[in-house]
């Protein structure tokens, strides 16, 4: 995944040498993605801010940023050319303020999964609104399905000669391009999620496959989950003394007593996972996230201290918090236990 911002700010100085500073800014957005060949934006500050720039955003799959303004694309006195993108699951989608410029939205898929993040946005021709059904939106697999609107969906005309997909495969394949950077070969691959156990047994050298090789604190199982590219961490019953930061893709479930072999096995009312800040901050925090792809679910939040969220903080993201008991934190008046 990329893992860096893509911004554009006036005067770039690759653009000093160019005329046509359009055409220019087109060529270091080509450039950037060709170094990564996922062609996904993901998880960062802000997938991509345009500010007095007009690049071309073509073949995109812009998916779990978080960013104050547009944590998919932010658009200020900028008339991009935008085609043929997925910008789903963002903190705030897209945004073009209305600063001037006039970008030209056409054939994407902009989507969240239950709120209006587009505000103000007026899509043109071909852009859809519907899940694009990727293979696994909810661990950052974003291939396309047989069943996503994005098939066959794009603009073929901004596509050029030799542009492949993120699986280095020709495009255009069907009747048309594909909206986003995966290109569907009339196969969606399999995937299955990573499971970390985490357990007060436990050792932060073992790899948490399985129970008997669970970690030992709960942010060594976001860590590793993480680093696998998501996944679930479930979490043994006990008191882990600790703060810990929510990731991207990483589903974090207590309540498990440490012999499950499935998720529904465990019982958070009656096998309490406690989360302990022992007053040294905020006992959980989820930032620069994106829109409903990270979850802390059958956790007691107790012993926080922050000026801002003593409990849980969370900071231009969009977690999933659930099933959780909060209590015995600190901080402003009305920040003790939350701060959202
Ligand atoms: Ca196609
Ligand atoms: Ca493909």
């Amino acid at each position: 995944m990329v893992t860096a911002a893509v911004v554009f700010r006036t005067p770039h100085p690759r653009c000093k040498q160019h005329r046509d500073r359009k055409r220019c800014l087109r060529n270091i957005l080509q450039l950037f993605l060709s170094r990564h060949p996922q062609h996904t934006v993901a998880g960062n500050g802000r997938g991509i801010t345009c500010s007095r720039s007009s690049p071309a955003i073509l073949n995109n799959t812009i998916v779990s940023n978080g960013g104050p303004h547009g944590g998919g694309v932010y658009c200020s006195s900028s008339s991009p050319l935008v085609s043929n993108n997925i910008i789903a699951y963002n903190f705030s989608g897209l945004v073009i303020d209305d600063s001037g410029g006039t970008p030209t939205l056409q054939n994407n898929c902009v989507y969240n999964p239950d709120g209006d993040n587009y505000p103000d946005l007026v899509l043109g021709t071909g852009n859809i609104t519907s899940d694009p059904k990727l293979v696994s939106s909810r661990y950052g697999n974003v291939h396309l399905t047989a069943a996503s609107p994005c098939v066959n969906a794009g603009l073929d005309s901004v596509v050029q000669a030799g542009w492949p997909d993120i699986d280095g495969q020709a495009r255009i394949q069907g009747a048309h391009v594909d909206i986003g950077s995966d290109e569907f070969d009339g196969t969606a691959p399999t995937f299955t999620p990573t499971i970390i156990r985490v357990a007060p047994s436990g050792n932060d050298a073992n790899n948490g496959s399985t129970w008997a090789l669970a970690k030992l604190s709960v942010q060594a199982g976001i860590n590793a989950a993480a680093a696998a590219g998501g996944g679930d961490v479930w979490v043994a019953s006990g008191t882990y003394s600790e703060r810990i930061r929510l990731k991207q893709w990483v589903y974090v479930y207590g309540g498990f007593a440490g012999n499950e072999t499935s998720r529904d096995q465990r019982n958070w009312a009656t096998r309490a996972c406690v989360l302990d800040g022992s007053a040294g901050g905020s006992v959980v925090t989820a930032s620069w996230l994106g829109y409903r792809t990270s979850e802390l679910n059958g956790f007691t939040v107790r012993h926080g201290s922050a000026t801002s969220g003593g409990g849980i903080c969370c900071y231009y993201t969009s977690p999933v918090l659930y099933n959780n008991f909060i209590t015995l934190n600190s901080g402003d008046l009305w920040r003790r236990n939350l701060l959202l």
